[in-house]
């Protein structure tokens, strides 16, 4: 199932996404359907039964065709979390940018794998808003991310695209500035929808397309497979759930593998598209802050 939100009669409703039409499920029932959070809340916080809980829902509802730019935010995370340097391109571009040498092939190798606080729900911008680069950045990039959706208990309980908005070289200056080069305001972005596991079987083998266009025309393409990431997704949750208070529903970004060359840096107007095989497309403007 891909969950949504979306804008219909003047209000933002909950529904699912199936063959080229929006169902409504929040005219349906406004207390099961609400939102992702209400559908896991009465479904038991069961994940296996979220799906009959909405087919039940999708009888009654009302079918709009689809329409991308009435897609919103899918959901508003407590906390996003991301994990860095998990695939050898990522540690390679670090390794170039930084002035601290060393350090990122150590984290790619340690057991121990690099995450760090990347959002909140309140910088984080949905399908088609604006992304930002910092007013203090030269050298800005997006890195398109599988990301998970979990639970309090870091239960998966879905997937979406993140777009983890980093400033190189305010990380390359320091490591010790990397939550100033990620957390900032319009530093990220999610979504179109939230697929359910059952929707993506093998999350650790999908591929990842990046397209970034400028007065029409394409300056960056590139591509990668989450098969190529070091780590197990598991393994990731595994830490960050260690001695860790979560809530309901915290995203955790997986990693970069898609690096623009080193003398690109994203412009205002910039068109960001992020395509993850079986979840679909995240497409953002980019806006320079002043
Ligand atoms: O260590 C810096 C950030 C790494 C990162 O965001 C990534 O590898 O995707
Ligand atoms: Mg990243």
């Amino acid at each position: 199932m891909r969950f949504c939100r979306f804008a219909s009669e003047g209000r933002v409703c909950f529904g699912a996404l199936q063959d080229d039409n929006l169902y409504n499920l929040t005219g349906v029932n406004p207390q099961t359907f609400g939102d992702f959070n209400t559908l896991y809340a009465k479904s038991g916080n069961d994940n296996s039964r979220v799906l009959s809980v909405a087919e039940d829902g999708m009888k009654n509802a009302k079918k709009i065709p689809f329409d991308y730019s009435l897609l919103k935010i899918p959901l508003y995370p407590a906390e996003i979390w991301a994990a860095g340097v998990t695939y050898l391109r990522s540690r390679q571009a670090r390794e170039s940018e930084t002035t601290s040498k060393g350090l990122y092939d150590y984290v790619y190798e340690a057991k121990r794998p690099e995450l760090f606080f990347k959002d909140t729900g309140s910088r984080c911008r949905g399908p088609g808003e604006e992304v930002a680069v910092r007013s203090d950045s030269k050298w800005s990039v997006p890195e398109p991310e599988l990301t998970i959706v979990c639970d309090e208990e870091t239960r998966v309980v879905g997937y979406t695209i993140g777009n983890d908005m980093s400033s190189r070289d305010i990380e390359g200056e320091n490591p010790l500035y990397l939550p100033q080069a990620k957390v900032y305001r319009y530093s990220s972005a999610i979504g179109p929808v939230i697929v359910t596991p059952d929707e993506l079987r093998n999350p650790q083998s999908a591929k990842i397309t990046m397209k970034i266009a400028r007065h029409n025309s394409t300056v960056f393409e590139g591509t990668t497979n989450t098969s190529q990431m070091r780590r197990s997704i598991p393994e990731l949750l595994d830490y960050l759930k260690k001695d860790n208070t979560l809530s309901r529903f915290t995203l955790l970004m997986t990693g970069t593998s898609i690096v623009p060359p080193e003398n690109f840096t994203l412009e205002q107007g910039d068109i960001v598209e992020i395509d993850i095989e079986n979840i679909g497309t995240l497409v953002n403007p980019v806006t320079q802050l002043r």
